[in-house]
């Protein structure tokens, strides 16, 4: 009796939620996702290990740098032409004045590797419509400016040589290009946007074909209305991308479905293989469902400049503390953080990005354990810091960057789990005590530091069943 009852409860609870999931999908959306997320597959494993990028901003608003006929704009540099209305022959001359004489790219990608970062995802072309390879598909590249080499070619080697993966930024809004259109009012304008379509395919696939090792593209400049309405175009043309090179990663903003849904579509699914939303801002909130997608955040050292700009007094430059509590709030969090450089128009790097970088390396030669290849601990957050978890280990790294004035961390552990071990990542052998004060509930004590860096615990965890060693762990 007791058999039938239990069998039908479960008949029940099986069809209720059969009907709830099939509720939830209310619209038939056909351009919306068609790949099964998270992807788990070497490229994207690769991906979510590496965490850490360079972003690199770079083309010919590098050489005005904010500055246009001695008056400083103090916006976006790389959107100079727009809010200084600087007209359309005087931006595009600056094209005979790119020759970056500094530029090194061996260097540039030492220095990318010194910092730490596993991939870079640089500007082919930003909205402005300036090109860094020599594409056949217009005279508005590197080819016919003073430096005339393959300058992305140049980029593309040094850094595989550093064992950097490389990403292509590329903006499909264009400034440059006489059919792009931010909306479609006339059937002129349906056949130049579909020019503009074709060229942005022509310029994609090209991409790929000259630079086969690019291992996913950073779409940009994709919220217009005339892009919005060709949500077929974009489906079919990821298809074409990832056809041409298996295992490519593209970012959420690439695409919107048929009803003009970006990023997400009509049914709240996930498009591309990873959200690419955060911009400049961190997830607001603890919320698991932060966690279930892959997203990266990129990210600017002043409040808002991507490109080079001359004059860093106008706003907040953020600490090299500052940003890699960002990298290590994102890893906690399941998500990669991308760092962004602006390169002066000769090829060099301005001082303090450069002093920076060196500072971030630092950290990471000591501390990339807690970063590379973790992931969200399953923890509730604590005010000390941050917890991430090396993928598929019994470890737990704790990164303090608020040292409690008691000098105790407390630790909230989920069910089953024990510490075996509590160690100082920089100081292996040294154990640490840890106090259990509740169910699952720990006090790590440690001695003050001069509280002048962030810091890394490691916790080894045990599961429940040796109990011995647990109990010896914590005399
Ligand atoms: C536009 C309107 C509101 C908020 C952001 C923008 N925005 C951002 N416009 N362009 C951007 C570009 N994306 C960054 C990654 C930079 O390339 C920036 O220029």
């Amino acid at each position: 009796m007791k058999k039938y009852l239990l069998l039908s409860l479960i008949v029940i609870i099986t069809t209720t939620n059969q009907t709830l999931a099939q509720n939830k999908k209310e619209i038939d959306v056909k351009y919306g996702q068609f790949t099964q997320l998270p992807r788990q597959d070497n490229d994207m494993k690769k991906w979510r290990e590496n965490r850490f990028g360079q972003f690199i901003h770079w083309g010919l608003y590098a050489i005005p740098g904010g500055v246009w006929e001695g008056k400083t704009y103090p916006g976006a540099a790389e959107w100079l032409k727009s809010f200084a209305k600087i007209n359309q022959q005087s931006w595009d001359s600056l094209q005979y004045q790119f020759n970056p004489k500094k530029f090194n790219p061996t260097e540039w990608a030492k220095m990318a590797k010194n910092m730490g970062v596993k991939y870079v995802t640089i500007t082919t072309k930003h909205h402005e419509g300036f090109c860094l390879w020599p594409s056949k598909f217009t005279d508005f590249d590197i080819e016919a400016t003073p430096y005339k080499k393959d300058l992305l070619g140049e980029f593309v080697e040094a850094y595989n040589k550093e064992g950097i993966d490389v990403n292509f930024y590329y903006s499909v809004l264009d400034w440059h290009h006489p059919d792009w259109r931010y909306k479609i009012d006339s059937e002129e304008d349906k056949i130049a946007f579909q020019r503009l379509l074709k060229y942005t395919e022509n310029q994609l696939l090209e991409l790929i074909e000259r630079y086969p090792s690019v291992k996913g593209f950073w779409f940009d400049g994709t919220w217009d209305q005339s892009w919005k309405d060709n949500g077929e175009f974009s489906y079919n043309l990821e298809k074409k991308m990832k056809a041409l090179s298996p295992g490519l990663i593209v970012n959420s903003r690439m695409r919107a479905d048929e009803y003009g849904s970006r990023h997400f579509d009509s049914n709240g699914v996930l498009m591309g293989d990873y959200e690419s939303g955060y911009e400049r801002r961190l997830p607001a909130s603890w919320d698991i469902k932060v966690t279930e997608n892959d997203w990266e955040c990129c990210m600017t050292i002043p409040y808002n400049q991507w490109g080079y700009h001359k004059d860093w007094s106008i706003s907040h430059i953020k600490s090299t503390y500052e940003l890699l509590e960002m990298l290590v709030q994102c890893t906690s969090q399941n998500g990669n953080f991308l760092l962004n450089f602006g390169p002066k128009g000769d090829g060099s790097f301005r001082k303090e990005e450069a002093k920076i970088s060196k500072e971030i390396g630092s950290w990471i030669k000591a501390n990339g354990a807690a970063i590379y290849g973790c992931e969200y601990a399953g923890l509730e957050k604590q005010s000390w810091g941050y917890y991430t978890k090396p993928k598929g280990s019994n470890i737990i790294n704790m990164v303090i960057f608020n040292e409690p004035i008691s000098g105790e961390y407390r630790v909230k552990l989920k069910k089953g789990q024990l510490i075996k071990n509590a160690y100082s990542l920089s100081k292996k052998n040294k154990s640490i005590k840890v106090v259990e004060v509740a169910k699952q509930e720990y006090l790590i004590k440690i001695k003050k530091t001069k509280g002048d860096e962030p810091f890394v615990i490691v916790l080894e965890l045990e599961k429940k069943d040796s109990k011995k060693l647990h109990q010896k762990a914590l005399t």
